[in-house]
């Protein structure tokens, strides 16, 4: 409700010709900061409820306990007694890609590891950073068979196969019910009551663990961390820009980053008071920082600079631009807010590492495009809460328990998307829907069970799947 109104008021506020009067443009600005200001309260209502809910401190401690659950289950899944004896799953990526974009690789094939209760094995080679693969910065993700590098082509059900060798190409495997966006049952009554967008949870569980540092880059998190003076609040910052603008993005000045910053201090000031406008800036753009001390010089900005020149893609797959990113991206997610792009696989990551380390930090963020979403991911579904009929040619009617397949927000009140029930595509509010969860089991000991389980979810999804992929049946 409030992206619709600003974005109305300013629009009524800035378009003014010359024959309209002053002062409607000055009352659509006034109006806007009244509303504004009522927006700040209503969030910090919302902050003290959600704080006053249940006994103090649950929400730490269930946060807490989920994740060392997770990530206990995760740790003893990639550590087999005997690696001869393991099943295995093989990820073969097949181009080099950005860091983002492989941690997000690798993400994705250890979810499908777990569905299919096998341990998650790399391929050195497939680091374009560093000759030394993942090893390099994190904690092998296991500790007796890390790599493996043959080449085979399995289906995916064969499951008395030990070592299954799974390709970027394999056919379907985004349609096996418990591929992204779904969340794991045995967690689902626990994390729905915890956290606003669960999946995100889960993600970031499971780049925790990928992203477990060795022991040097944790100390060089440390040190870098006072070299910095990093300090909270902050704001973290990612300016994407190079190679990504007008392939991948869209441009986005400084000011369109700046402006939801200062929203973000505007809202922080009703709480109590803040010493400094501080922000955390990552970015690849040559001119940007220079751009930011001119244009905001009443912001402490804290950044390393030799990051941004370590990002530019000559140098982008070295040894030290691994180095650059980790640690821009460490930093990014213990701000306290992101105002970004999140077509970057930059930011994405960092919010999803960002929530293992509060109990739900699922709204800390501003994007200045796409909604969170996950490569490779199903459908994004929203739920409707209450009808809506179209006011303009460009909407879509909606009916209460519709599913509507979202395809973004356009951040002025309204999103794109498809509904299902009447296959119509166009803008609806984006108060009107609530989001869909997916809720799947994973790890199932029965194999036949799980076989039937995938071939009825392919036959509820029309037949998508072609059946003789399942040998076993
Ligand atoms: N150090 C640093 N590197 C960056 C930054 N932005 C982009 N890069 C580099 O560019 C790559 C972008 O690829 P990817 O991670 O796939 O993200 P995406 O292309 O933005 O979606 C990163 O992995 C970095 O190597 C930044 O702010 N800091
Ligand atoms: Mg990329």
């Amino acid at each position: 409700m409030w992206y619709f109104i600003a974005s109305v008021l300013k629009k009524e506020g800035t378009t003014m010709g010359p024959n309209n009067t002053y002062t409607i443009k000055k009352e659509a600005m006034r109006t806007l900061d009244a509303i504004s200001e009522e927006y700040t309260l209503l969030l910090r209502d919302i902050h003290d409820l959600k704080a006053a809910s249940g006994p103090k401190g649950w929400r730490e401690e269930e946060a807490k306990e989920l994740s060392e659950m997770v990530q206990r289950q995760l740790y003893k899944l990639q550590n087999p007694h005997d690696c001869k004896e393991a099943r295995m799953l093989v990820v073969h990526l097949a181009r080099a890609c950005g860091f983002g974009c492989i941690v997000h690789k690798l993400a994705y094939n250890f979810i499908l590891a777990i569905g299919l209760n096998r341990t998650l094995v790399l391929v050195k080679s497939d680091m374009p950073y560093h000759k030394e693969g993942w090893d390099a910065a994190f904690l092998p993700i296991s500790r007796h068979c890390p790599y493996n590098s043959s080449r085979e082509t399995d289906s995916i059900f064969n499951t008395t196969k030990k070592v299954l060798h799974i390709y970027e190409n394999t056919r379907d495997i985004r349609l096996l019910p418990f591929m992204p966006r779904a969340i794991p049952e045995y967690l689902a009554p626990r994390l729905l009551r915890l956290h606003g967008q669960p999946f995100v949870w889960w993600v970031g569980q499971l780049v925790k663990y990928l992203m477990r540092p060795q022991p040097f880059l944790q100390e060089d998190f440390g040190v870098t961390e006072k070299w910095l003076g990093f300090k909270r609040p902050i704001v973290g910052i990612h300016i994407r820009r190079s190679d990504k603008i007008g392939y991948e993005a869209d441009f986005h000045k400084v000011e369109e980053y700046m402006s939801h910053v200062e929203l973000y201090y505007k809202h922080l000031r009703k709480h109590g008071p803040v010493d400094k406008k501080r922000i955390y800036l990552a970015t690849d753009g040559r001119d940007v920082h220079a751009e930011m001390a001119k244009k905001f010089p009443e912001y402490e900005v804290i950044s390393d600079k030799i990051n941004t020149k370590l990002a530019n893609e000559e140098s982008r797959y070295t040894g030290p631009s691994l180095r650059s990113i980790i640690m821009d991206i460490h930093f990014l997610s213990m701000t306290d807010y992101l105002v970004c792009t999140f077509s970057s696989q930059v930011c994405r990551l960092a919010y999803e590492l960002m929530q293992t380390q509060h109990p739900d930090a699922s709204s800390w963020f501003h994007s200045l495009d796409d909604i969170y979403y996950f490569g490779e991911q199903i459908d994004h579904l929203q739920e409707v809460l209450v009808d809506h009929l179209p006011q303009t040619d460009a909407e879509i009617e909606l009916k209460k328990g519709d599913i509507i397949k979202v395809a973004g927000n356009h951040w002025n009140g309204y999103s794109k998307g498809t509904n299902v029930r009447t296959e119509k595509k166009g803008l609806y509010p984006s108060f009107k829907v609530k989001e869909h969860k997916v809720v799947s089991e994973f790890v199932m000991n029965d194999t036949i069970r799980r076989l039937n389980l995938i071939r009825s979810h392919y036959i509820n999804n029309n037949n998508r799947f072609e059946f003789n992929d399942i040998r076993f049946m």
